[in-house]
């Protein structure tokens, strides 16, 4: 990460080493903010932001259930993020606005803390290592269950719930795994630590529905729109354990980590072991309309720069 940047502060630019909390905040203790990563991509009009409508809902869903109100409305949060990339200069870049409660005593309830909310954005290249997204990564089935239905709503983002992500990923990485798969309270596949999964098996595309603990993915719909225009039958539906090492091909899909293909779970090897051809077909229609390289057809780009 780059220090050099501005953060969006409270309503206003400021620089890197001044966008500091106090420790006493709210969300420090007990996990209480809401949060979105976004990506601009490099395109020829200049940078531009994929499905930045899409983000900001889901931010205002997430606060929505966490019952925390966002000082700004979802426009001028819309308009404060096009103004960070710009002030920051980036071609492409990811962006994490954050929404949190701040200093105003400690109990577990957080309704007397103010909410302070922040944009960050850095230049993040691929999330799950350069060779990813062509020859795919090696992945295990986490110990770590996803949080049940009555427990946390998994399907809005919320800061505290990562505990449970974090604690998927550095099993993974102890394991010497990319990345980590979850199953859900009742044993089918739910998703990564920041990823959710699509299966590919006798020409279907299945991926876990809502009832399977998963994160509402922006990228995941994208996904299931491109696939249907390229003709595949997508159906969301619960994934037995098994399918991950029976599927044709197996991938991951997420603001960050894109579309990412998986060769091996558990040491088993997924299809052919290499990115299979879904994948490919859908990378290339995602990362050609993200960066303006074919046509925006379903309208996912908002060009930072006006008149673009
Ligand atoms: N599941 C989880 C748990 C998740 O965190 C993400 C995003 C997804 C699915 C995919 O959602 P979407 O980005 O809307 O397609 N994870 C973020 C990375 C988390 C991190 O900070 O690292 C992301 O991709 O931005």
């Amino acid at each position: 990460m780059t220090t050099q940047n501005q953060i969006w502060m409270d309503g206003s630019l400021v620089p890197w080493e001044q966008a500091t909390v106090h420790v006493t905040a709210h969300a420090l203790h007990y996990g209480s903010s809401v949060f979105e990563g976004i990506r601009a991509y490099d395109t020829p009009a200049g940078p531009a932001v994929f499905c930045l409508g899409a983000h900001v809902r889901r931010l205002y869903h997430s606060a929505k259930v966490f019952r925390m109100e966002i000082p700004y409305t979802p426009a001028e949060m819309e308009q404060a993020i096009v103004d960070t990339i710009l002030a920051n200069g980036h071609k492409a870049c990811y962006v994490r606005p954050l929404a949190f409660r701040s200093a105003g005593g400690l109990s577990v309830n957080p309704n007397g803390c103010p909410v302070g909310v922040v944009i960050v954005t850095m230049e993040w290249g691929s999330y799950l290592g350069s060779e990813a997204l062509e020859k795919g990564v090696d992945v295990g089935v986490s110990s770590w269950t996803r949080m049940a239905p009555n427990t946390f709503p998994a399907a809005v983002k919320i800061g505290g719930q990562y505990v449970n992500s974090q604690l998927i990923a550095m099993e993974a990485a102890r394991h010497g795994y990319v990345e980590g798969i979850a199953l859900d309270a009742s044993g089918f596949v739910s998703e990564g630590s920041g990823e959710n999964v699509f299966v590919v098996a006798n020409g279907h595309i299945v991926t876990p529905p809502a009832g399977s603990s998963i994160l509402q993915g922006i990228t995941r719909n994208c996904v299931m729109r491109l696939a249907a225009d390229l003709g595949y039958t997508v159906r969301e539906e619960q994934v037995p354990r098994e399918l991950l090492y029976l599927a044709d091909e197996l991938f991951f899909t997420g603001t960050a980590a894109e579309i990412t293909p998986i060769r091996s779970v558990d040491g088993i090897v997924v299809g052919a072991g290499c990115r299979g051809p879904v994948a490919e077909r859908l990378q290339a229609e995602l990362l050609g309309i993200a960066s303006g390289r074919l046509p925006d057809r379903h309208g996912w780009l908002t060009p930072c720069r006006a008149g673009s």
